[in-house]
C-alpha cells in the first residue's frame, strides 16, 4: 500500500507532551517537530479540521537531523527506515515514546488545510497496525472521521476534551451529483449511521465514498475547483510532495512472515 505521508508541524504542545518533550535531552530547544498523519486522499487536505491519535498508543519520536523529528508508530517507522526517509538505511532512530492520550489537545499545522491550526483529538478505533497510526481527519469526505467528530462535540467531557477544538461547519471540498458537496455527513445519514460504533454501515459508507468521489467527484475547492477528482488527485500530491510538506510512505500488503529454516 502506498501512502502519502503528510508533515504536521507542532505550534503548540499539550501540557503533558510539552513537559515530556522539555524533559528529553535528545531534542533541542529549537526543534520542528512533526506529526505524520498516512492518507489516501490528497485531494481532501483542504479540509482537514483535526488529527486523531489512538489513546492506547505508545508513538514513537524520530529523529530525522538534528533539529527535525517525526511523531509516529514505531512499527511505521521502521517501515520508514527502510525508504531513506532517517539518515542512517535500516534505522529508526527512537529519541522518546508518548502514549495518545498525552498527545490529546496538542495544536498543528495541517498542509493545505483551510484552517491555519488543527487540534489533535482521540479515536480509539485507529489501528496501529496500519499506515503510521495517525489519521487526519477530513469530516466532508470521510464517514468515520465525520461520525467520530460528531461524537466527540456530543460528548466532549466524558472525552476529556474541549468542544471548541472541533469545527461544527464542514467546508465543501468535492461536489457529486448524488450526495452534494459534503459526502460524509449525506452519507450518515442516508444509512442512518448514529456513531462511530456502526461499524458495518460505516464501512459501506466508506466504500461508497471512495467510489463516488473518485469517480463521480469534481473539486469546489482550491487551485483545482472545476477538475474532476480523478486528475486533482495527483496534482495535489504532487504539490504536496513538491513543497517538502509530505513524502511517500509503503507499507507491504499483509503480515511479513520470516523464514525458518
Ligand atoms: C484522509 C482521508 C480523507 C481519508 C477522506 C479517507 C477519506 P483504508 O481506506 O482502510 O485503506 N487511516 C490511515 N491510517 C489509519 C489507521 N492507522 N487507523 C485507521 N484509519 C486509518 O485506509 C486509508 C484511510 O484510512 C486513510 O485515508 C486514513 O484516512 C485512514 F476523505 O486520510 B484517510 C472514504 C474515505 N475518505
Amino acid at each position: 500500500q502506498e501512502y502519502l505521508a503528510l508533515k504536521c508541524k507542532v505550534v503548540r504542545w499539550s501540557a503533558p507532551a510539552q513537559e515530556l518533550v522539555s524533559a528529553s535531552t535528545s531534542i533541542p530547544g529549537n526543534a520542528e517537530m512533526f506529526m505524520i498523519p498516512a492518507t489516501l486522499r490528497p485531494e481532501t487536505m483542504y479540509g482537514q479540521t483535526n488529527l486523531f491519535v489512538s489513546q492506547t498508543i505508545t508513538y514513537g519520536v524520530f529523529k530525522v537531523s538534528k533539529s527535525v523529528f517525526y511523531v509516529a508508530t514505531s512499527r511505521a517507522a521502521r517501515n520508514m527506515a527502510f525508504q531513506g526517509i532517517f539518515p542512517e538505511w535500516g534505522t529508526a532512530p527512537k529519541v522518546m515514546e508518548i502514549k495518545g492520550s498525552d498527545l490529546i489537545g496538542t495544536l498543528i499545522r495541517a498542509p493545505l488545510s483551510a484552517k491555519e491550526t488543527v487540534y489533535i483529538i482521540p479515536m480509539d478505533t485507529t489501528k496501529e497496525t496500519k499506515g503510521t497510526g495517525l489519521v487526519t481527519s477530513v469530516p466532508s469526505d470521510s464517514p468515520d472521521d465525520y461520525a467520530m467528530t460528531q461524537e466527540l462535540s456530543k460528548k466532549a467531557p466524558f472525552y476529556g476534551i474541549d468542544p471548541d477544538w472541533i469545527c461544527q461547519d464542514i467546508l465543501p471540498i468535492i461536489d457529486t451529483p448524488e450526495y452534494g458537496n459534503t459526502i460524509a455527513p449525506a452519507l450518515v445519514k442516508t444509512l442512518k449511521i448514529n456513531s462511530p460504533k456502526d461499524e458495518r454501515q460505516l464501512a459501506e459508507a466508506k466504500e461508497l465514498a471512495y467510489k463516488t468521489g473518485f469517480y463521480q467527484g469534481t473539486m469546489v475547492f482550491g487551485p483545482f475547483a472545476g477538475m474532476p477528482v480523478q486528475e486533482a488527485k495527483n496534482q495535489v500530491r504532487q504539490q504536496l510532495l513538491d513543497s517538502g510538506d509530505a513524502f511517500v510512505y509503503c507499507e507491504p500488503d499483509g503480515l511479513v512472515i520470516s523464514r525458518s529454516g
